[in-house]
This record gives structure tokens, C-alpha cells and sequence, in this order.
């Protein structure tokens, strides 16, 4: 039997909701396959940070070192403001553990409706990789003269060599087991230090993989592209903020944020990587048990590979994919009327 240690983060809204259904599969897979999960759970979130002032202790890192994988949900939840939940749980874990790479599938599953006409499952199915450590997302900048008329406040964006050429890398080794096409998302034209830079790196690092096929697009065209498109690409790599843009819209290309699952990964293994699904904490439908389990269950079986149990992140593919290819219990966000317990114990079951 494979023991793996894993830190669970509910965190806050409908992660409370899904993560559940996410350990649910994870237990069914792992009983198929002799895998023994150990869960620790950390009850961190906008609610710890209502109590204690912060969204984890002062030693949250060093506590959740150990793991071999982080399994979150959500963060983010009215009265904490969003930069607070996010600079004081995500950013710190993605940073800390160097996860540098925010690998996002965006694939049309059988059963789903594309809000695209003439689209059918399997048509699109590509990867966004966003850059995951530096990039927009900067605490360099600042504030003056706040409350006056001359208030002002400045970001700066951060783009390295070794941040850029270090995801690149990553979205073409990606590439070569796919179909060996990266297309890269850039602003060049308005942007005019740093996404040059990420251009340069770019070329630099296509030179490297002459296996591959390469385009790049400003960011505005790439976002028109997704929606009129969508079939033409493989690998898509981004900065952080483009990164993450660009995924909400895949997500809603095939079908449903509900279904889309992210791994932020620190491809040398020197620490912990976590899986969380790209949505948010959605107070809107918190507390209704009618969240969409699925971008939190397959956010387990991206978590599965990368703790090399291939075979049995494949099962919970199927899993799911059976539970929507049959029309099965589905959530409201694809038209159905099941909770998302209901939907979580269908594909356990399928299991
Ligand atoms: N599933 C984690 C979560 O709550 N994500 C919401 C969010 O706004 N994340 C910001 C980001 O990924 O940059």
C-alpha cells in the first residue's frame, strides 16, 4: 500500500461544499488502487482571519512543508477584502513552494454543451500554462498621499529571465507530449518593457524545441480567438495575469467554471504542489449545496499524477466523464438540479 500525506485546505465559500466530494473520490480511487490517503486538515480561510487577524498562522508554510501535495478549495469571502484572503493564503503557498507553473486543462467533455455553436466533445481540449510566481501579481509598488486629491498608487510588473524562461520551458516539454504547439500570449505592442522581454524569452526559447510548432497573439485577438477558435490550440503560455484571465474564459468556452480543474506545480518536487480548482469561493451560491463538484474532483486527479498514480487519475477521469457522457446528476451550472453531494457520491460510486 502507497501512503501519501496530504494538507487539505477547505478554505471558504463553496470550498467547504466541494472539497468533501473531492476526498470522497480520492478515498474511492484510493481503496481500487491500495492508496492510503492521509488527510490533515487545516480549517484556514477568511473566517480564521476574522478571528485571529490572519488566513493561516505566522508558521503556516513551515506546517504544511511536510506534504507530499496541498488539496484546496477556495478562498475569498465578503467582509475580508479579496486582496487580503488572497496575499495571505494562495500567494505565500504558491510562492513559498516555488509552484511556478499553474497548469489549467481546458477540455469539451462529452455531455456538456459548448455555449459555442458547432463545437462537439473532444474538438477542444488545450492547456493554458500561467506563469505562477512573478508577472503582474508583484508586491513591489506603493501608495502616497492617500485620502488627497493627489492620491496615487503604483503597481510594478516583474518578468525575469529565470521566471519566464522556466514556464516556457515547462509549456514546450508539455507541448512535445501533446500536440507540439505552443502559442504564447503577449501584449507587446502597448506593454512596452516587459512583455518585449517575455517576446524575447519566447524566441529564445523556441530555438531549444525546433519539434515545435509556435505562434503568439496580443492578448486582446488571443481572448477572440478562444471564443471563434478554440480548436486551434495545444499549449497556450501566459503571464500570470493573462494566465488567469484566459482560463476563466476557456472555462466557460467548454461549458462551465464548475468543471475546471488547476494544479500549481513545482515541477522540480522540491516542495509541496496544490490542487485547487480555478473557481473562487462563489458566495453567491454558498451555504446551497449546489456547487459543482467536478473542477475539485478533477483537480484530484491532477494531483494524482503528479503523485505518479497515473492509472488511477485516468479512473477518476472516467469517473466523472461517464457521470456527465450518461446524463447523470448534474449541478444547476449545466442545467441540472442535483447538489453537489449527490454528484460527488454518483462518481465515487462509478468508481
Ligand atoms: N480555487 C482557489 C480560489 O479561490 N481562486 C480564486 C482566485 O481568485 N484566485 C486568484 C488566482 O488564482 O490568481
Amino acid at each position: 500500500m502507497k501512503k501519501f500525506r496530504i494538507a487539505v485546505i477547505e478554505g471558504d465559500g463553496i470550498g467547504r461544499e466541494v472539497v468533501p466530494e473531492g476526498l470522497r473520490v480520492l478515498e474511492a480511487v484510493g481503496r481500487k488502487f491500495d492508496l492510503d490517503f492521509s488527510w490533515t486538515h487545516f480549517d484556514w480561510g477568511c473566517e480564521t482571519y476574522t478571528r485571529t487577524g490572519r488566513m493561516m498562522p505566522a508558521d503556516g508554510l513551515d506546517q504544511l512543508r511536510a506534504f507530499d501535495s496541498i488539496y484546496l478549495g477556495a478562498v475569498g469571502y465578503p467582509g475580508v477584502p479579496d486582496h487580503i484572503s488572497l496575499w495571505g493564503l494562495l500567494i505565500p503557498i504558491r510562492r513559498a513552494f516555488q509552484q511556478y507553473v499553474n497548469l489549467r486543462p481546458v477540455r469539451l467533455l462529452e455531455g456538456i454543451e459548448s455555449p459555442l455553436k458547432n463545437h462537439r466533445a473532444g474538438g477542444i481540449d488545450f492547456c493554458i500554462v500561467r506563469e505562477n510566481n512573478e508577472g503582474e501579481y508583484s508586491e513591489v509598488g506603493g501608495r502616497m498621499y492617500r485620502d488627497t486629491d493627489a492620491e496615487l498608487a503604483i503597481q510594478e510588473n516583474i518578468f525575469t529571465r529565470r521566471g519566464c524562461d522556466r514556464v516556457m520551458r515547462y509549456a514546450f516539454e508539455l507541448a512535445q507530449m501533446r500536440h507540439r504547439h505552443v502559442t504564447s500570449a503577449t501584449k507587446s505592442n502597448g506593454i512596452v518593457f516587459t512583455m518585449p522581454f517575455w517576446d524575447e524569452r519566447f524566441a529564445a526559447m523556441r530555438q531549444q524545441f525546433p519539434d515545435c510548432k509556435t505562434d503568439q497573439y496580443h492578448i486582446d485577438i488571443l481572448a477572440a480567438h478562444f471564443v471563434s477558435h478554440p480548436e486551434w490550440f495545444d499549449v497556450v503560455v501566459g503571464s500570470n495575469l493573462f494566465g488567469d484571465i484566459l482560463s476563466d474564459l476557456g472555462a466557460a468556452v467548454v461549458g462551465s467554471i464548475g468543471i475546471a480543474p488547476s494544479a500549481n506545480l513545482n515541477p522540480e518536487r522540491e516542495f509541496p504542489s496544490m490542487f485547487e480548482p480555478v473557481h473562487g469561493s462563489a458566495p453567491d451560491i454558498a451555504g446551497k449545496g449546489i456547487a459543482n463538484p467536478i473542477a475539485q474532483i478533477w483537480s484530484g486527479a491532477m494531483m494524482l499524477d503528479h503523485l505518479h498514480e497515473p492509472e488511477a487519475a485516468r479512473v477518476v477521469e472516467q469517473a466523472f466523464s461517464s457521470i456527465l457522457e450518461t446524463k447523470g446528476p448534474r449541478t444547476p451550472d449545466l442545467g441540472g438540479k442535483a447538489s453537489t453531494r449527490e454528484v460527488g457520491e454518483a462518481i465515487a460510486a462509478a468508481i
